[in-house]
């Protein structure tokens, strides 16, 4: 394949049009729990298709060509969607409404926030076929972890910390481990609002 053609090939409105439906379910999920729960449980959510330039890297960094094949057959993040929630609770409720809509078959999940990386990271990871041929790599998180993450990925560039390595590394976990700690306050606080309502 040339370099210029997209590596999504004929597929790319494809994908496009899918990331949109997704989102559009998401809508759904929303506007249903706002109802139950007097509040909307997203604090954002954004969807993209992958880039053309990531995609192929990420190809070239799991020894595989660049084609078609490989971005949506072998890899499943083409389309990527991150809901982010004000509380816990939410990630989980939003994963059940996703698995028992019916509309995906879900390949893949990962419990980062029960089982958090061993840097700190936290997140709720499913990976979604859609149409039988299609992915979408969901990724559910509260506003505290995507704090987490996104200043722990800028972070990821700064290279020369040297001698400081393993202190920013145990600086960082310690912080991840506050946020959670703060998270699950916030629940309680939020529950026992629920329940005097
Ligand atoms: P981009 O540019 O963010 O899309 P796998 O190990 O592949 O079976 P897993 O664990 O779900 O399954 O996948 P992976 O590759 O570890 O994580 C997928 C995505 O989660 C990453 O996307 C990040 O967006 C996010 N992520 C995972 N670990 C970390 C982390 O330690 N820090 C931060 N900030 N984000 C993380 P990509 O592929 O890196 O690229």
């Amino acid at each position: 394949m040339e370099n210029s053609e997209s590596i999504y090939g004929a597929h790319k409105p494809v994908i496009e049009q899918k990331l949109k439906d997704i989102l559009a379910h998401v809508d759904e999920i929303r506007e249903t729990m706002t109802q139950s729960l007097g509040m909307d449980p997203v604090e954002h959510c954004l969807g993209r298709v992958k880039s053309e330039q990531s995609m192929r890297e990420k190809c070239r960094r799991n020894n595989l060509p660049e084609t078609t094949e490989s971005a949506l057959g072998k890899l499943y993040d083409a389309i990527g969607v991150r809901i982010v929630c004000a509380f816990v609770d939410d990630v989980y409720t939003i994963r059940d409404f996703i698995v028992n809509s019916g509309k995906y078959e879900i390949l893949k999940e990962k419990d980062y926030i029960r089982h958090c990386k061993p840097n700190g990271y936290r997140s709720y990871h499913m990976i979604l076929r859609v149409d039988g041929k299609y992915h979408a790599e969901i990724q559910l998180r509260t506003i505290s972890m995507d704090t987490w993450a996104a200043l722990e990925h800028h972070l990821k560039y700064k290279k020369d910390i040297g001698g400081r390595q393993a202190l920013i590394v145990n600086e960082l976990k310690r912080c991840a481990d506050e946020l959670a700690s703060t998270d699950l306050s916030m629940q309680t606080i939020r529950d026992m609002i629920l329940e005097e309502s």
